[in-house]
């Protein structure tokens, strides 16, 4: 049981507590440890098991908190926790997962309507019973039910790709410490790095399949993070970690490693019509190897399997039958996609002046650490008033500390001084021209009115793009991947705005982001659009997203040309 969970089961007691009316003070004390918790720098489990005495020592845990997490992180489970849950029915609390819905509108409903769940309050609303509730009223309830299907749309439970990473990086790195294995990779999903991942697929060859593989999943199954063993066989076990995240595992042999890397990469409909062109050829490509008859011809490098259906080798990135293999076998070449080592800076950041965590100097050292020749910085316009954007004062004095920042720097890279402005309900910026005229760039978003009809929406976007001012339009979308669905509007229109406009089209490598995604990406470049991939970075680690936005462009079929912060800032700036 890790940090997370423990934090996540203390939230949930206090979410219990707060719908059966509990004392404020005591929910108040969960909500509290939870957020310790979650932001606590050390392994609650080693606390635990080295002198669980320290516990009392972390803000906001007395001693009665102290006592839970040791019981959790002994037993997994907590007395208490298991009779706060049996205190009320069970949907009460997959309500919460409702965007919107709270411990106190929970309560209302069961209350006052008997609602126990999901579909009990989809029922209601669509009766018009939860619009007579006190507080509420129609508006609440069309909000409810559009809450209702987006939830039912994203409780498939996709995981974001950075989730899955991490996880993939941590259990890869715990696999190589067996003696038995040999090459260890990821595969499926993550490998072609989809915007999120189902679970992950993990391939270990062994020296000595038939004397090594036992040795190999007990290690396996051993893992500290494993929750739960699905299946446990002699070649494939699955398990789910702590985290929710599965992984399937396979042991194979070290002679079909490229066979196997291309069929558990997929997709499965790429894979399909790479297994009938062998057909065609009079040979058969299998998880083992390619073979004519009953020989093995190819297997061990995964180019061996693209050469023997007369295919270039292809990008995992493109695998998704999305045309990859047509264009393969008409060009026999592909072009030279973008890549991380290709991008000379990043042109949407934010700092303290608006809602980042960092200086304007940290943030410079970060995007120097990347090698980078430039950054802009882009703290938010003043209309985000709650996260603290900026109003023409502040961006005098931020002007006025980057130019300090510059000198302290001596050149070790160039500040761009920007603004990520938001566009308002017609169109306009947030910012006069005295303002946009002095920025170096000027990144547009619409962060608010995101529910505006589809023609009004695309009008709107389209004013923003033509301002004279703007350079660069950001998360084209709006939205946030398992979370909010994007902004509806005439995608088509909004593109070729951009490129009349010269406005470049921003690929946000935020993971939950990823937009624009990848399938209008390939749109806008046959269009003939020119992209940004920034990390939109609120803190100093985060520069290092930028891998997710590249491969999401790689996905979009983007070659170094289309992305402007693969230029120097003097070359893309004539783009503008
Ligand atoms: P996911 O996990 O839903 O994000 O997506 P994938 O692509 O990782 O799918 P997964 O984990 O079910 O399977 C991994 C790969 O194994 C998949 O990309 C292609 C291959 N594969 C799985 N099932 C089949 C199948 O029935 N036929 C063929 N040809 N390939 C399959
Ligand atoms: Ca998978
Ligand atoms: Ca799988
Ligand atoms: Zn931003």
């Amino acid at each position: 049981m890790d940090n997370k969970k423990i934090a996540s089961i203390f939230e949930e007691m206090a979410d219990i507590l707060d719908i059966r009316g509990d004392n404020f003070f005591k929910i108040n004390a969960y909500r509290k440890a939870a957020l310790v918790i979650l932001n606590f720098a050390y392994d609650l489990r080693d606390v635990v098991a080295k002198d669980p005495k320290q516990l009392e020592n972390i803000p906001g845990i007395g001693k009665g908190l102290k006592d839970k997490i040791i019981e959790l992180v002994n037993t997994g489970d907590c007395k208490e926790w298991d009779e706060l849950k049996k205190s009320v029915p069970k949907g009460l609390l997959e309500l919460l997962e409702v965007r919107g819905v709270g411990p106190k509108k929970v309560k209302t409903f069961y209350l006052n309507l008997k609602i126990k769940n999901i579909n009990d309050l989809k029922e209601a609303c669509e009766k018009h019973k939860v619009r007579e509730l006190p507080g509420m009223g129609e508006k609440t309830e069309n909000e409810i039910l559009k809450a209702i299907s987006e939830h039912a749309y994203f409780s498939t439970k996709r995981h974001l790709i950075s989730e899955a990473m991490q996880e993939a990086k941590m259990i890869i790195a715990y696999m190589e410490k067996c003696k038995e294995v040999k090459r260890i990779e990821y595969a499926g999903s993550l490998r072609r790095r989809q915007e999120t991942i189902g679970d992950i697929d993990i391939l270990v060859t062994v020296k000595n399949p038939k004397n090594s593989r036992d040795a190999v999943m007990k290690h396996f199954n051993s893992y500290r993070e494993v929750l739960t063993i699905l299946s446990k066989g002699d070649t494939k076990s699955s398990v789910v970690l702590q985290s929710g995240i599965q992984i399937d595992l396979r042991v194979i042999a070290d002679e079909s490693f490229g066979a196997a890397m291309h069929y558990f990469t997929g997709n499965k409909d790429h894979n399909i019509k790479i297994r009938d062109l062998a057909k065609k050829k009079g040979l058969k490509v299998s998880e083992y190897g390619v073979f004519k008859g009953e020989k093995m011809i190819a297997g061990k490098k995964e180019e061996e399997v693209f050469k023997s259906v007369g295919l270039p080798y292809i990008i995992p990135e493109l695998r998704n039958d999305n045309g990859e293999i047509e264009y393969g076998l008409k060009n026999k070449k592909f072009p030279d996609f973008v890549e991380l080592k290709d991008i000379r800076g990043d042109l949407h950041s934010h700092t303290t002046y608006s809602d980042g965590d960092a200086s304007i100097y940290d943030m410079a050292q970060a995007f120097i650490a990347k090698g980078y020749e430039y950054f802009a910085l882009t703290d938010h316009s003043s209309i985000m008033g709650i996260t603290g954007g900026m109003g023409t004062k502040d961006i005098h004095r931020q002007w006025k500390e980057i130019d300090e920042v510059k000198k302290k720097l001596k050149g070790k890279i160039k500040i761009l001084k920007g603004c990520e402005v938001d566009i308002l309900k017609d169109g306009s910026l947030d910012f006069g021209d005295d303002v946009l005229k002095e920025l170096d760039i000027v990144v547009i978003s619409a962060h608010m009115y995101g529910r505006l009809p589809f023609k009004e929406q695309t009008e709107r976007l389209i004013t923003a793009i033509e301002n004279p001012y703007s350079k660069i339009l950001a998360h084209p979308t709006g939205r946030l991947i398992n979370k909010r669905s994007p902004m509806e509007f005439d995608m088509e229109k909004i593109i070729d705005a951009c490129i009349q406009n010269h406005v470049a089209i921003e690929i946000n490598s935020s993971p939950s982001r990823l937009d624009l995604p990848d399938k209008f990406i390939k749109i806008a470049k046959d269009k003939g659009a020119k992209f940004v991939i920034n990390t939109d970075s609120h803190s100093t680690d985060q520069p290092d997203l930028m891998e997710y936005g590249v491969s999401n462009a790689r996905r979009g079929w983007l070659t170094k040309d289309d992305v402007l912060n693969t230029k120097s800032f003097e070359k893309f700036d004539t783009y503008f």
